[in-house]
This record gives C-alpha cells, structure tokens and sequence, in this order.
C-alpha cells in the first residue's frame, strides 16, 4: 500500500509553542526524499491564545484545523494515513478519519498522559489533553464535523502513561478504560502491555489506529515534546514498540506520531527517533 504522510502543522492546542514547527521539519525531510507530504496549515490570521484563565484555548481553531485533516484522509482513501503532529490535538480528525473510512476501529494511545480529560475536567484548557476523550464521543464541541461512529471505550487502551490527572482518572474508571502505566511496561515488558492492548483494540473491530505520541519516551532520551514526563520507557522500548504494532499489519490502518517539538530539542536527539520510526513504518506498509 501506498503511504500519505500528513504533516499536521499545528500547535493550538497547547500553550506552549513549538510543536508546529517539529510537524514542518520531518515533513520536509520525507519530502525531501520523494515522500507524499500533504501539508495542513493553521487558518491565515490564527493568533494562538496562551491565556492561563482560557479553558477552551483556541477551540475554534483547533475544529477548524482537524475539519480540514479529518476531510484530507477521508479525501485519499487509497492511501495509509501517516499523521505527523503537531500537538496530540490532531489526533481527534485523525482517528475519527480512519473510524470513518474504516467503519469500526480500536485504538491504542501510546502516550506518557492518557489525553482523557473534557472541558469539565481540564485544568490546563490545553486541547491536547482532550483528544482521547473527544474519540470516545465525549467531547461533541470537538467532533462537529464527524457524521460517523465513534470508538468504543472497550476498543480504547492507553499505553505508557505516568502522568494522569485527578479527575481525568475518574473520566477514565467511569468508561472502564485500560490503562497499562509505565511501571506496568516496566515489570510486565513491552511486548506482554502491547500484545494485550492489541488484543483489547481488534475485539470486534476492522481496523486499529495507533497515536504514538513522542513524550512516551523518557526526556533524557527524546526532551523534545512540550510536556516532558520523567521516568519514561527506553529508545529500544520506543522502537520495540513500533515493531509490534507493526507486525500487527493489516490490522493496523492509520497512525499518528506526534507531540515532536523541534524547539524543545536537543542536538536533534528527538527529531533522529522520529525520523527512524517513520522510516520503520513506511517500510513495512510499502511492504504490500
Ligand atoms: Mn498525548
């Protein structure tokens, strides 16, 4: 199959900048090397609220931005969607994108923060900690423009996190959402946590989607994310990991990499895992 790389330029829903900037470069760098990059772009005169009282910052602008990746990946249909954050936002028209196109998927959020809070529970107003939530059907002031499914909770397993809010858990206990933490990966393997997740988002389903969000990995390995956790898993858990999902193919329809920020680097230690995690997955969806 062919890969569509989507460089998901944006970083409103987070008030900390640079993500948009990390989406730009590894999208230049596959263009570079004769990959189809499709680009989306904030609107024309977007000007990011970073207010601390704002709890719904940017909100009109992170629905117009995911209106415009939800309709490019419903738009090439023949293609493997690769979507490359950008802040997690993003997610919310990917994923919601391969629910349409592939009528009923199960997902896997890789992720140092299980992104599950609602507008009722944010303290940050940050958009990036409500994708998950908006997936699961939520969050309708983030999914207008979807006119389909959205994924079952019992489809959903976050992996990796270590940083979860109050209120975000009990958001979490009341849809009975699996949740493997790091120590989980760390005393039960990668490969045990991911086989399990893997299990819990192709029950019933035709499709998984993957969100791999780069802040998974520990700071000192990958700083370059916009809201480090310490104690994070390993580079060979990080690429491990992919290795997993993809073997999980063709059950695996749709991914996202995400959260690079290019100003939080460091001697592009996190641009280097990006790029070769990119290279991994178009290799083995090329491969049919
Ligand atoms: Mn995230």
């Amino acid at each position: 199959m062919k890969t569509l790389f989507l460089s998901a330029a944006t970083d409103a829903g987070v008030n900390i900048d640079g993500a948009k900037e990390g989406a730009i470069l590894l999208g230049k760098y596959l263009e570079n090397n004769n990959e189809n990059v499709l680009y989306i772009k904030n609107s024309d005169n977007f000007i990011k609220d970073k207010s601390k009282d704002n709890l719904k910052k940017n909100l009109e602008e992170v629905n117009y931005f995911n209106e415009k990746l939800y309709n490019s990946i419903v738009n090439n249909k023949d293609y493997f969607p690769i979507t490359i954050g950008g802040d997690h936002s993003i997610s919310i028209g990917s994923a919601l994108a391969s629910a349409k196109n592939n009528k009923n998927i199960g997902i896997i959020w890789f992720d140092a923060h299980p992104d599950f809070n609602t507008f009722k529970t944010t303290i940050t107003g940050n958009i990036h900690g409500l994708p998950l939530a908006a997936i699961a059907g939520l969050e309708k002031d983030l999914t207008k423009f979807h006119n389909h499914n959205y994924v079952k909770p019992e489809n959903i397993c976050i992996v990796g996190a270590r940083s979860i809010d109050p209120l975000e858990l009990k958001n979490l206990e009341a849809q009975h959402i699996k949740v493997f933490t790091t120590e989980d990966i760390k005393t039960k393997g990668i490969t045990y946590c991911l086989e399990e997740a893997i299990k819990i988002a192709s029950s019933n389903t035709l499709g998984i989607h993957i969100s791999y969000d780069l802040d998974v990995i520990d700071p000192f390995i990958a700083p370059g994310v916009s809201v480090p956790e310490v104690n994070g898993i390993t580079k060979e858990e990080a690429i491990k990991a992919l290795e997993i999902f993809l073997k999980d193919m063709p059950k695996v329809v749709s991914i996202d990499l995400v959260e690079f920020n290019s100003l939080n680097d460091k001697n592009n230690q996190t641009y280097d895992i990006a790029i070769k995690l990119l290279k991994m997955m178009k290799e083995k969806i090329e491969e049919k």
